[in-house]
C-alpha cells in the first residue's frame, strides 16, 4: 500500500500551540477531529498539557477541580515505590490512577489543509465531573447541517464518551454522556441508514472479553441501544490486542468505509480498513489483512508514546483518503491513501 506523507510533517507540533495557562507546557498535540467548514479545513486538536516541572524527582500533573472551577496541580515523587510510572501516559497510585497530562480541545483552521492557524484558547475544556482528567480524541460528524462532536471524557467515573454540537465552531452545546464507562473510540455515521442513526464504539469489560468494536443504533443521536459486537482483535495479526474505530465512516459505492486502529502485543498502533454494508452496517463485508498505514517515519516511531499512528478523522475527497493523524501521541501529521488501492486490498 502506497502512503503519501506530507513533506511538511509534522504539520502541527506542541511548540506551535499556546498553553492554556501560565506555568503549563504543551507536551502533545495529536488525534484531531477533522471537517471542512466553509472554505477551510478545521481540526479540533487534542492538546495535552502538564505543569512545568519544578524538580526532576517530582512528577506533576493537573486535574480539573469542580469546586474551584479550575485546574489544580497534583505532585508525585518519582522515588515512591508504591507508584507505577511504567506507562508514560499513567500514574498508578494505591489511591487511584491519574493521567500524566490533561487534554482539552482546540480549533485550528487552514485554507490549504497543511498550514494551520491555531486558536489561543481552548474550544472545549474540562467543565464537569466526567471530564476532571481531560477531554480526548474528538470525532466530528456533519449531520443535517449541524456538526456533532463526540469526545472522550476522562474523570473519576472512568472513560466515557460525551457529545457536543455546533453550527459555527464558535459556540458549542453540550449534550452530556452518550456512552457509559469505559467506552471510547466512538464514531457516529453522518446520516440515518434505513431510518436509524448508527455509531461504532468500544466498551471495555474488566473481567471478560477483549477490546472490540461494537455497533449501536439511535433514533436521535442521544439514546443509543440495540448494542452488538461487530468485530474483535485477530490473534497473531497486527490488530491482535485491541481495536477501535478511528475515522468517521464515509460512503463509497460498495458500502461504508471505516478506517479503524489496531494494536499488537508490543503496543504498536496501526490503521486498517473495513467495509460495512451500505443498508445494514452491522454486516462486515471485508476487512484488510494487513495495515493500510503503519508507523514508519521517525516522528511516528519516536515521541511521547512511540510507534503510534492514530487517526480521529479524514477527508474523503478526489478519490483520496486525506488522513489527519496523531503520531507518537506528540504531533499531528497528514497522509494520503488512494481509494482505489484501499479497495483493492479489501478485495472488493
Ligand atoms: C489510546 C487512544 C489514544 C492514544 C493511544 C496511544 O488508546 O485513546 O488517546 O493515541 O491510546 O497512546
Amino acid at each position: 500500500m502506497k502512503v503519501f506523507r506530507s513533506p511538511d510533517n509534522p504539520i502541527i507540533k506542541p511548540e506551535d500551540v499556546k498553553p492554556s495557562g501560565d506555568d503549563f507546557e504543551v507536551i502533545g498535540v495529536f488525534n484531531a477531529g477533522v471537517t471542512r467548514f466553509k472554505e477551510e479545513v478545521l481540526l479540533l486538536l487534542r492538546v495535552a498539557e502538564r505543569p512545568i516541572s519544578r524538580h526532576p524527582d517530582i512528577v506533576q500533573t493537573a486535574v480539573f477541580d469542580i469546586d474551584k472551577g479550575q485546574l489544580v496541580i497534583k505532585e508525585f515523587s518519582k522515588d515512591d515505590p508504591e507508584i507505577d510510572f511504567s506507562d508514560p501516559r499513567l500514574i498508578i497510585t494505591p489511591g487511584g490512577t491519574y493521567l500524566t497530562s490533561i487534554s482539552h480541545l482546540r480549533l485550528a483552521r487552514s485554507k490549504d489543509g497543511i498550514s494551520f492557524e491555531i486558536e489561543d484558547r481552548p474550544a472545549i475544556a474540562p467543565e464537569n465531573d466526567y471530564e476532571t482528567f481531560g477531554l480526548e480524541d474528538p470525532r466530528i460528524s456533519l449531520i443535517n447541517g449541524r456538526y456533532y462532536i463526540n469526545y472522550v471524557g476522562v474523570g473519576r467515573f472512568g472513560v466515557t464518551t460525551c457529545l457536543a454540537s455546533t453550527k459555527d465552531f464558535r459556540t458549542f452545546e453540550r449534550h452530556g454522556v452518550i456512552f457509559c464507562p469505559d467506552n471510547k473510540d466512538v464514531v457516529i455515521f453522518p446520516e440515518k441508514i434505513e431510518g436509524k442513526y448508527y455509531a461504532l464504539h468500544r466498551p471495555v469489560s474488566p473481567l471478560f472479553g477483549k477490546q472490540e468494536i461494537w455497533i449501536s443504533e439511535s433514533p436521535d443521536l442521544f439514546c443509543w441501544g440495540n448494542h452488538r459486537c461487530l468485530m474483535g482483535p485477530r490473534p497473531g495479526f497486527w490488530d491482535e490486542l485491541k481495536i477501535g474505530a478511528s475515522a468517521v465512516p464515509f460512503r463509497i459505492e460498495q458500502g461504508w468505509l471505516e478506517v479503524y486502529h489496531g494494536v499488537d502485543q508490543n503496543n504498536r498502533y496501526c490503521l486498517g480498513a473495513i467495509l460495512l454494508d451500505s443498508k445494514e452496517p452491522r454486516k462486515v463485508i471485508s476487512r484488510t489483512q494487513s495495515p493500510i498505514f503503519e508507523p514508519e517515519a521517525d516522528y511516528e516511531i519516536n515521541g511521547f508514546f512511540g510507534n503510534v499512528v492514530f487517526s480521529c478523522g479524514l477527508l474523503y475527497e478526489d478519490k483520496k483518503l486525506k488522513i489527519y493523524y496523531g503520531a507518537a501521541d506528540t504531533v499531528i501529521c497528514y497522509a494520503e491513501l488512494s481509494l482505489e488501492e484501499t479497495i483493492e486490498i479489501l478485495n472488493l
